[in-house]
């Protein structure tokens, strides 16, 4: 396989016979006897059902139980199979009851139950730290779950500039294992998020205006195709694969291992600020000036919310600082907004900042998150704040609802990051920025408020874009970690990233294994019809 230099100049790849990943004679049980299963010797599997049935998938956990035994095949009503279940964020997925799990502790196993799906035609879904939101995104009805929990390694490399990450880990056992040495890796900020999911969507950090994204920060790759191949994604070995994977999510095969880049990180400050609504306009101020100036400290990073919570109104702002200082000037203009009613803000470690992060967002309740971006502007931010209190307004006695209007900024230092090493598939470029990245985020407890719930977020997401296409403010992306199964994220990245994915998932997966079999995120050819959108 010969390295692809032309993509660092954009050019698209041209694929040519000897670089076809998978021939066109390709024999799933000649793969699976190079990874040591015969499928002969399996019974399950010598009067296969090649149909996407129920049957198709009590071929393949039966086959996985007879290679992998009790311990890395969880089945139905057992403790096992509820702690599992259980363990997702959202109830929504929680919910799903798969046919089996598949506890995978090896990128062999995972090569494994990909070639055993493909050989059954059994669907499947892939989870990490389990925090996507709606049903089926991470876990599947009657399918194989491949849990990659157990593929938790962090080791340094020899010279400390780079550690190997599982993608069983979530961010709070990276930082915590990194902390010792001085170093961190850029990924998520609250604790109990999942290494895969956040890096393969984007991945937005504290330190993102220093270093840029989670996918930009990336420097190879381990990753299984859907021929069973274990191969490696960087800039110099299948380039146009190291590209895609950088914010192309799930669409071309499960990675088991993130080399990611080590940065220097010692302690830092951050915490939150909640403000009520007389402070709002000085707080859009604040947001506002804070984006459009990242350039000049990129240590200060900002969360703002709009929230609803005790039939009161309020702006939480989370600010962080990548020092242990707690006056930076930079953070002035919002450390001035008086009537602050709670402030956590203090010199802490980034480990100790994920966990507070994490009590705000308990597990046990149903979510939604949806994802828009806007050009930076302070009367539309406001603009955002109004449309989110009107059209919740008819949703806030459904029980146990907190609704918020989470806005960050994509901001000039972040999308110059993006072009580094070949550039990311997420179709920005700094000319587009300053950018509003609006994330709305809502937890309840009840089924039977779900339609009104999801039809409110789609109004505002309607609404907001609507107005910001009137403005000249709009901005086509939607990022993947935020959107909702109802927004077509693939197609948001613009025509030609969106043909270059496809081109490389072909080439990767040529019959479509990862589209036709992994239903349940975002995949080629638009969005989940409903939810009003
Ligand atoms: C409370 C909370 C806080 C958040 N904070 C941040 C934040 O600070 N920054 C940010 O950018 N985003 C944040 N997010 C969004 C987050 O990035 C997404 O929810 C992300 O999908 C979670 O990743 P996960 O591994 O936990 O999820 P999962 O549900 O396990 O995975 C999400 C998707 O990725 C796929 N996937 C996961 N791992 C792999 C793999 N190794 N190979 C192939 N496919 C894989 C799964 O199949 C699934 O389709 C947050 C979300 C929540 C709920
Ligand atoms: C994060 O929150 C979840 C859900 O409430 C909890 O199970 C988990 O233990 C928390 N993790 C940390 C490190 O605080
Ligand atoms: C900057 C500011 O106004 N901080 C105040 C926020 O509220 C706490 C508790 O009421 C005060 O102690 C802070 O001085």
């Amino acid at each position: 396989m010969r390295a692809f230099t032309a993509l660092y100049l954009g050019v698209a790849t041209l694929v040519t016979a000897q670089d076809a990943i998978e021939p066109a004679d390709f024999d799933v049980k000649a793969a699976l006897l190079r990874n040591g299963v015969d499928v002969s010797t399996i019974p399950a599997l010598l009067g296969l059902v090649e149909s996407k049935s129920p049957a198709a998938c009590s071929t393949a956990c039966s086959a996985l139980k007879t290679i992998f035994g009790d311990a890395k095949v969880v089945t139905q009503n057992t403790p096992a199979y509820d702690a599992f279940t259980n363990s997702y964020w959202s109830v929504q997925q929680a919910s799903v009851d798969p046919y089996c799990i598949f506890k995978s502790s090896t990128p062999l196993d995972v090569s494994t139950v990909v070639l055993l799906a493909r050989l059954t035609q059994c669907p499947f879904a892939v989870r990490s730290g389990g925090h996507a939101a709606f049903a089926g995104a991470s876990n599947i009805q009657s399918g194989i779950t491949i849990s990659l929990q157990n593929l938790n390694e962090v080791v340094l490399s020899e010279d400390k500039s780079a550690a190997a990450i599982g993608p069983g880990n979530v961010w709070y056992d990276v930082y915590t294992k990194l902390e010792p040495k001085g170093l961190a890796v850029i990924g998520g900020r609250v604790a109990a998020i999942g290494v895969g999911g956040l890096t393969l969507g984007g991945g937005i950090s504290f330190f993102s205006n220093i270093y840029g994204w989670a996918c930009d920060n990336v420097l190879s790759y381990e990753v299984v195709t859907a021929s069973g191949l274990i191969t490696t994604a960087s800039p110099t070995t299948h380039s146009d694969l190291y590209w895609a994977l950088r914010g192309g999510g799930p669409n071309f095969g499960i990675v088991t291992k993130f080399n990611l880049r080590t940065i220097q990180q010692g302690l830092m400050w951050g915490g939150g600020r909640l403000h009520l609504e007389p402070q709002f306009p000085a707080v859009i101020k604040a947001f506002y000036n804070l984006g459009r100036n990242a350039g000049e400290d990129t240590n200060a990073a900002q969360i703002l919310s709009f929230a609803y919570a005790q039939s009161t109104k309020f702006a939480s702002v989370d600010l962080q600082y990548a020092k242990p200082v707690a006056d930076a000037p930079i953070l002035a203009e919002y450390l001035a907004i008086p009537d602050n009613v709670t402030d956590t803000t203090r010199i802490r470690s980034l480990a100790d900042l994920t966990v507070q992060f994490n009590a705000s967002n308990p597990s046990g309740l149903r979510e939604t998150y949806w994802a828009a971006t806007f050009k930076l502007d302070q009367d539309f931010t406001s603009f955002i704040k109004d449309v989110f209190f009107e059209e919740i307004d008819g949703i806030v006695d459904a029980a146990a609802l907190v609704p918020a209007a989470t806005l960050q900024v994509i901001t000039e230092p972040q999308l110059s990051h993006m072009s580094q090493n070949g550039g990311n598939p997420l179709g920005l470029s700094v000319e587009d920025g300053p950018l509003i990245l609006l994330n709305l985020n809502m937890m309840w407890s009840h089924i039977a408020d779900d339609e009104r719930i999801l039809l409110a977020n789609s109004n505002i997401i309607k609404r907001t874009v609507a107005e910001a296409e009137a403005r000249g403010l709009a901005n086509q992306y939607i990022y993947m970690n935020y959107a909702s199964q109802f927004q077509d994220v693939i197609g948001s990245y613009g025509k030609g990233n969106e043909e270059r994915l496809r081109r490389v998932a072909g080439k990767y997966d040529p019959t479509s294994v990862f589209q036709r079999l992994q239903p349940g995120y975002f995949g080629f050819g638009g969005a989940v019809d409903g939810g009003g959108v």
